[in-house]
């Protein structure tokens, strides 16, 4: 990801970190230790190790970083955040391509989790990765000294983030399953409002705040995430569309087979694409206009939209 050697550290940090994370949780203290849970831990690692662009990650360093007016990425205060948002978003992967969901065999360029393993460790491991980020961010959160105002509030806007892509995925499971037949554009917006922008927003926002943004600031963070998350989403049902499983390491053309409503289906490619550029053009001017704007988080907002996975 974020291809441009700009962004391109923020990957190779968060990569080394979550390493380091997942070898301090299967240390003998930390509870995860034993016979009985060797094989979730490797399900959970095969997961979240040198895997995914780590976009939301990213996002929330910057964010912080925006606050600040400093890209010291040693002393970011949201890394304890930007790993748990990224374990987040790692289980909600495995899940989404369980074959009770999505059935996808293919994740970002190899066997999805529960092909390597199987199915009863994978709902496991993604169940793991639903709750151990919350203690992540406050454990590591705690040991960062980030004060525990800021955490609890922190831990709560996640644990709403996750609430949100849970009801989003429900949505989609509806919409594809015919189970709702009346999708239409609100619908669309709604669920991919829930099942992507939450967690994106959630970075932002998240990372903001643990820079000591005020209210007024966060808000604005979450807006303009989620007009990345809409933008997000509307590339990848693009690309889905467009590309093939080779170059997006996931089984390309699964909207049409599965008969999911998207923005391809309802504007087709070039009005959606066209959307899509229109959505980070007035994210980026509504962060300027506050003066909170930097270069990385314009390039990763252009990147949004320009990625070819
Ligand atoms: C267990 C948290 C949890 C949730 C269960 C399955 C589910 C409910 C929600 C699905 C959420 C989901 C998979 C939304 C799709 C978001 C999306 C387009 C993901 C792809 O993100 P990228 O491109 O992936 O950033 P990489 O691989 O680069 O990390």
């Amino acid at each position: 990801m974020l291809e441009t050697p700009t962004l391109s550290q923020y990957k190779t940090t968060v990569d080394k970190a979550l390493t380091e994370l997942l070898n301090k949780l299967t240390d003998a203290r930390s509870g995860f230790s034993g016979r009985a849970s060797l094989r979730l831990l490797d399900s959970v690692r095969y997961s979240v190790e040198d895997a995914g662009k780590r976009i939301r990650p990213t996002l929330a360093l910057l964010a912080a970083e925006a606050v600040l007016g400093s890209d010291n990425l040693k002393e970011n205060p949201a890394m304890p955040a930007a790993l748990a948002i990224e374990l987040v978003h790692c289980g909600s992967l495995i899940h989404d391509d369980l074959p009770c969901m999505d059935d996808d065999d293919l994740r970002r360029g190899k066997a999805s989790n529960h092909k390597k393993f199987d199915e009863a460790t994978s709902l496991l491991a993604g169940d793991l990765l639903l709750i151990l980020p919350i203690r992540v961010l406050l454990s590591e959160g705690r040991d960062y000294g980030i004060d525990s105002w800021k955490l609890s509030r922190a831990a709560l806007k996640l644990s709403e983030a996750i609430s949100s892509m849970i009801c989003g995925q429900a949505l989609d499971m509806d919409l594809s399953t015919g189970r709702l037949t009346d999708g239409d554009i609100d619908t669309l917006t709604l669920m991919q409002r829930c099942k992507t922008g939450a967690l994106l927003a959630a970075s932002a926002e998240i990372g903001a705040l643990l820079a000591g943004a005020d209210e007024d600031c966060c808000r604005l963070f979450n807006s303009f995430a989620h007009k990345l998350g809409l933008a997000f989403q509307i590339s990848d049902d693009i690309l889905d569309a467009t590309s093939s499983s080779e170059v997006l390491g996931k089984t390309a053309g699964k909207d049409d087979e599965q008969n999911k409503l998207t923005f391809v289906k309802l504007y087709g490619i070039d009005s959606a694409q066209a959307l899509a550029k229109e959505l980070i053009i007035e994210a980026k001017q509504e962060l300027r206009q506050t003066g909170l704007s930097t270069d990385k988080l314009e390039l990763l907002a252009d990147y949004v939209v320009s990625r070819n996975y």
